[in-house]
């Protein structure tokens, strides 16, 4: 457990290290509950910033230290160690040990199915032995793991082994949170990368033997497709002689960049054809090479300390965004990513836990791997790019790997790099990483005389501890369209730097209709009057896919909205508008799938208090699902015409063509069950020879009510594959009526492979009932006590991911005084829980504040 009296860490306190680390050899014998790590590092001080000798240390027991060969007796509290040492360099050494077995947290050294491996970032380290754990303490590695295991792994190139022993060097310096261990009974599935140089770097994806061994070529192309592209988009090579990765079934979040030997979350890289969705195989795509870019952005230059966190995750994101988009259609990824981060970035930056893209304080910084910091912070390079301009981003971050190569950097180095480049004044676009909250950005126009003119106000809401907000650079993309819908203006970048801001275009023939924030050109919400006329106009006319989908998503709020609070039949013009999306065929139908999809729930639920109108999400449920019946109806011509086409994909490939005819497949098909009773669900789900249509006509019947056959024979059939499983577990929360999520839900909880220490399987249920919008605000408040009561009982095992999951709550403020006064006491409740860590204790403080 962790210090129940937590301390408030301040980015304005930052201090060097008063050492530095010139060489570190660690010796791990393993041992479930006893492992012993015997330590010894060199130390000179560190003559620009003399300083204290404290070395970090939690749950470990000290066994002996000595400095220079003689016996030392440290000062030793919860948190770590302090000695006293020689002026000049010494080497420090010690013996300490760990429990890996019981160590449920998932931080530090643990074992997973009889596995060993470990965690280090942000602070795991310190679990495996005194040191000081802070990322711009930078050394090379000498790893010995001395145990009876036939695969032993470390960081870096192999340099020996032999019978009980394995012996790793990693030669490029590196902060702690970058070590990794792992040790088992394991099969490597192998490949070799010959990289631009001409190296050749041997490749391994480890699993345990038996039926993970078939699941791993996919994440081997993909790791391969992310070395070239890296090569090829950023001139980056890869710089050891071996890359590994390790799938883990007990893993806190997806996957762990850790140098050379990356560590994943087996949902994240195992992947085949009959187990998998195409969702799953798309994700896993991008998170190896999320991991992978690391190798540069993260690793080659880290970060100073964990307040620059955004500097190599938000850097990472944009890279694998753009990974993705290359792999299949921009347009497409450009909107799931908008879809993602306005129902979660956006509702974080509205709500208590709101904090800038980078934070100037935290408890635990675990609690700050955040969307805001991923996420926007992803936005914001994007951000960068379009204000720059291609040429000039590439330049730039050419300046960055060459100028930053081995040292942990700041925010301030990465906007200097562009400053330099550019010869551009980045101050103000800085704000974008200390404010907090996402910029209201209001329009209105003009015209006269052949020039149009677009007013634009911007506004930043208070946010917890920032009250007053300055105005942001706002790269604006416009683009203007004849009333006959052509293109008469194309893209421009408008480039808003006041509070108020107009900007003109001439010699135009008649007032055009703008497109304005095109391909989502700032994370802003736009706010304009505008008649669902105009969005059927820009959804049928719009050349840039971004805003022709967006423009169908406002007019599809609009619809939704007024079935909601007026009961109203949905607007012609919007059936008319996803009819004619629909029958076009020249689209791509993965975009067509996205604009048939409606708002979820939740963000129905904050486009009504947007509106003023406090949300009932059973309300917001019986009017989505009506409109899907209207929807059905009014498409029912041309329903089994784009069915059949999408069903006929030929053999399986998950590639984005095949994976976007399966999508606008399954989306038809959600429509058809509701037109015939389940007659095509249920024979999808017979027929098929793949994970993504057998789940989608399971999820077709179930959604409607029926399909609890279907279920069992789900269950039976993948009932060994926990992978599998939790899908299962995750639909039959997601898909049970509003009054039933939280029973289901409880009695999920009492199957025999319900396992509360995996948290794959606690998110497969909990996370399907906080995501079931009206299921999880039932308005005698079940699921939050049963939510509740679940993460009191996580937090004793696991604060990281009982911390993250109680974010379900985050939304409380906007509904009824009842459910407001229920969510309260269940936040009471679980802040008043004796020894509750400090990871939840600060979430849900900030959420009660
Ligand atoms: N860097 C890790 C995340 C570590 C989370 C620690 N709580 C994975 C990633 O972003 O690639
Ligand atoms: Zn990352």
């Amino acid at each position: 457990m962790k210090d129940a009296a937590p301390q408030t860490i301040y980015l304005s306190d930052y201090r060097p290290f008063g050492y530095l680390v010139d060489d570190v050899h660690l010796t791990f014998q393993l041992a479930e509950t006893a492992t012993r790590v015997i330590s010894r590092i060199s130390f000179r001080p560190n003559s620009d910033h003399p300083g204290e000798f404290f070395l970090h240390g939690q749950e470990v027991t000290l066994v002996w230290a000595k400095i220079d060969g003689k016996d030392v007796t440290p000062m030793i509290t919860d948190e770590g160690l302090t000695c006293d040492v020689p002026d000049g360099p010494f080497v420090w050494e010690a013996e300490v040990e760990i429990s890996p077995a019981t160590n449920t947290a998932l931080e530090g050294l643990y074992t997973s199915g009889g596995m060993y491996c470990t965690q280090c970032e942000a602070e795991g380290f310190r679990k495996i032995t005194y040191y000081p754990d802070r990322p711009d303490v930078m050394s090379a590695f000498t790893v010995r793991i001395e145990g009876d295991h036939p695969v032993m792994l470390s960081n870096g190139n192999p340099v020996a082994s032999g019978e009980g022993w394995a012996e790793w060097h990693d030669p490029w310096p590196k902060p702690a949170y970058l070590f990794a261990l792992v040790a088992g009974d394991l099969v490597a599935h192998s490949g070799t990368f010959k990289t631009m140089s001409g190296k050749d770097v041997d490749l391994n994806i480890y699993v345990r033997p038996g039926a993970d061994e078939d699941k791993c070529a996919f994440g081997m192309e993909a790791l391969k497709r992310s070395m070239k592209w890296d090569e090829d988009v950023y001139g980056r090579e890869y710089d050891l002689d071996i890359f590994n990765i390790v799938a883990v079934d007990d893993f806190n979040m997806g996957a762990m960049e850790n140098k050379g030997l990356n560590i994943f979350n087996s949902s994240c890289v195992l992947a085949s054809p009959e187990t998998s969705t195409d969702a799953n195989f798309e994700r896993i795509d991008a998170i190896i090479a999320h991991e992978y870019f690391h190798n540069w952005t993260g690793n080659r230059i880290t970060c100073r300390d964990w307040f620059q966190l955004c500097l190599k995750e938000g850097l990472t994101v944009f890279r694998d965004q753009q990974y993705t988009s290359d792999q299949g259609s921009h347009a497409v990824k450009r909107i799931e990513d908008a879809i993602t981060l306005r129902s979660r970035q956006f509702r974080e930056d509205g709500g208590p836990l709101a904090h800038p893209v980078r934070p100037e304080s935290f408890i635990e910084i675990n609690n700050f791997y955040t969307i805001t910091v991923y996420e926007k912070g992803a936005e914001l390079i994007g951000m960068l790019k379009r204000l720059v301009g291609d040429e000039d981003y590439y330049k730039a971050l050419d300046l960055y790997f060459s100028r930053h190569d081995g040292d942990a950097a700041t925010i301030e180095d990465w906007l200097k790099v562009f400053e330099d480049s550019t010869g551009r004044d980045l101050s103000q676009f800085k704000r974008w990483y200390s404010q907090a909250g996402t910029p209201r950005l209001t329009v209105s126009d003009s015209y006269e005389d052949g020039t149009y003119t677009l007013h634009f106000t911007q506004e930043t809401p208070p946010t917890p501890g920032q009250d007053h907000k300055d105005p942001m650079v706002i790269p604006i993309a416009v683009g203007l369209l004849s009333q006959n819908g052509d293109e008469v203006q194309p893209t421009t970048v408008l480039e808003m730097t006041q509070v108020s801001q107009s900007f003109s275009f001439d010699g135009l023939a008649g007032k055009p209709v703008p497109s304005i924030l095109r391909d989502f050109s700032a994370p802003v919400i736009l706010q304009r009057d505008q008649t669902n006329a105009e969005r059927a106009f820009l959804m049928a006319h719009d050349t840039d896919p971004f805003n022709k989908w967006d423009a169908g998503e406002a007019l599809a709020r609009e619809v939704y909205k007024k079935a909601v609070t007026d009961g109203a039949a949905p607007d012609k013009a919007y059936l008319d508008g996803i009819a004619a999306i629909l029958r076009d065929d020249a689209l791509d139908p993965a975009f067509r799938a996205l604009v048939l999809t409606l708002p979820s729930e939740g963000d129905m639920a904050q486009v009504l208090f947007d509106a003023g109108v406090t949300p009932d999400p059973i309300a917001i449920h019986h009017a989505g699902e009506a409109l899907r019946v209207a929807m059905a109806q009014h498409v029912q011509d041309i329903l089994p015409r784009i069915y059949a086409d999408c069903m006929n994909t030929g053999p399986f490939s998950p590639d984005a063509k095949s994976a976007g005819k399966r999508s606008l497949g399954n989306t038809a098909l959600g429509l058809i069950t509701r037109l015939d009773g389940g007659a095509a669900a249920a024979k999808q789900f017979a027929d098929a020879d793949n994970m993504t249509l057998q789940l989608g006509g399971l999820a077709a019947l179930l959604r409607n009510g029926t399909g609890e056959e279907e279920s069992k024979t789900f269950r039976t059939q993948w009932l060994s594959d926990r992978l599998v499983m939790d899908k299962w577990f995750g639909l039959t929360v997601s898909a049970a009526g509003p009054d039933a999520a939280a029973s289901t839900a409880q009695k999920l909880t009492e199957e025999p492979d319900f396992d509360m220490k995996n948290p794959n399987r606690f998110r497969a249920v909990f996370g399907a009932l906080a995501g079931h919008a009206a299921g999880f605000h039932a308005a005698d408040g079940s699921a939050y006590r049963l939510l509740g009561d679940w993460l009191k009982k996580l937090d004793a095992i696991n604060p990281q991911t009982t911390a993250r999951m109680s974010t379900a709550f985050e939304t409380w403020r906007r509904y009824d005084a009842d459910r407001q006064a229920q969510i309260r006491a269940v936040l009471q409740d679980i802040a008043g829980t004796a020894g509750l860590s400090r990871d939840t204790s600060e979430m849900v403080g900030r959420m009660l504040e």
